[in-house]
């Protein structure tokens, strides 16, 4: 039987690559997208059309996550099989500008799905995308078993959704699972994220558009993966009999300048001749070394990546370099 998913940030760029592997399991897609004043459907133009279709596998809802109102009468009208929460301000530098909106995204927003699902009573599986973030200066290797150390106004409101998401489970019984996924980038991520700030920068240099780039902290180390192969674990994970806690990451770490000799060099270009560190881009506290330990995912979800950084920068560099049209 057609299952129905809900997906909340649909229009980023992990909701973007969920939504493409759920139609091809013949799923039927809501996504709750936010009103804005400029088009926010860049990522997902090519899975809907605007016109009339009589049967359509992908809807669009209008609802901020934090409007819990209608978020309830979506639910009850559909009564989901699946829900998987994606949306938040999802840039931790950011969340120190606007921490009360971080809270309310990142934390809050699960708290009424929850408080939903709960007063309806619905038999629905919930995902909720938990982050490294939340181990935050606990030193690597980080797994399910690591202490939670968060650094930022974000990882501090995804740390109260994940133990929200316990606390519904145990309490209530609610069918909730978290994945506390490594970074994971692709030509979808936002241009205000470290590696595709890299990527357009190597392409923007080769065609003369720029002479340089300034980044912050080149010493951070991070586990980076590949974001489709991210959000088939989120399924993987939702298709379980029993709710789990499942570290997803590759297990390998680089550092910031690492993923710039990687870019660069793509393409022939030494990156220490054009990439400057600068105060403007470091943060107020930093999260200096994550590589995260997912040997229980490989025997639970039997999930392996398979991109590692040296690859996924060559992805992004060819992606910026040929198709100049991604503006995200
Ligand atoms: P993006 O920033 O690309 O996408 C975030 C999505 O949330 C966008 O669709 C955004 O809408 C939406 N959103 C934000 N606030 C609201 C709101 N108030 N109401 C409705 N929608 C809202 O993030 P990613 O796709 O990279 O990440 C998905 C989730 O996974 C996030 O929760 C993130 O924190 C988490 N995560 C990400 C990791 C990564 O490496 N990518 C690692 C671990 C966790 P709009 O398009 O309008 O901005
Ligand atoms: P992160 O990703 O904070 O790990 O959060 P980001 O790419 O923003 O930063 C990674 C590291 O690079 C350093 N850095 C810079 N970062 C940005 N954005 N811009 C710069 O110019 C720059 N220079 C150096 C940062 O200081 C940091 O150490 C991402 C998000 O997707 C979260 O939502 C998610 O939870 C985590 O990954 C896992």
């Amino acid at each position: 039987m057609k299952k129905t998913a809900v997906i909340t940030g649909i229009t980023g760029q992990d909701g973007s690559y969920l939504c493409e592997q759920l139609l091809e399991k013949g799923y039927e897609v809501h996504g709750v997208i936010r009103r804005s004043s400029t088009f926010n459907t860049a990522r997902i133009d090519h899975l809907y059309t605007r016109t009339e279709d009589p049967n359509p596998k992908i809807h669009l809802h209008y609802i901020d996550t934090l409007d819990s109102l209608h978020l309830l009468s979506l639910f009850e009208r559909i009564a989901p099989d699946e829900i998987y929460n994606l949306a938040a301000l999802s840039h931790v530098a950011q969340s120190f500008d606007q921490p009360e909106y971080s809270a309310e995204t990142a934390g809050l927003g699960l708290l009424k799905i929850l408080e939903i699902v709960k007063t309806l009573k619905l038999d629905t599986k919930i995902y909720q995308a938990s982050t490294s973030e939340l181990f935050g200066s606990t030193p690597p290797p980080q797994s399910e078993d690591s202490k939670f150390l968060p650094q930022s106004p974000y990882a501090v409101a995804k740390l109260f959704a994940h133990n929200i998401a316990r606390v519904y489970r145990d309490a209530y019984g609610i069918f909730i699972s978290t994945g506390i996924l490594f970074n994971h980038e692709s030509p979808r991520r936002s241009r205000t994220f470290v590696t595709r700030k890299i990527s357009t920068a190597v392409s923007e240099i080769l065609r003369g558009e720029r002479d340089s780039l300034e980044l912050g902290n080149l010493h951070a180390k991070r586990d980076w993966g590949y974001a489709p192969e991210y959000t088939d674990a989120m399924w993987r994970i939702l298709q379980l009999n029993n709710p789990v806690d499942l570290v997803i990451a590759t297990g390998t770490q680089y550092s910031v300048g690492d993923f710039c000799n990687f870019a660069f060099s793509h393409v022939n270009l030494d990156w220490e001749k054009y990439v400057i560190s600068s105060d403007k881009f470091m943060r107020p506290l930093e999260v200096e070394s994550l590589q995260g330990d997912s040997s229980l995912a490989a025997s639970t979800i039997d999930w392996k990546p398979k991109v590692l950084a040296p690859e996924l920068a060559k992805i992004m560099v060819d992606a910026d370099c040929i198709v100049t049209s991604y503006r995200y």
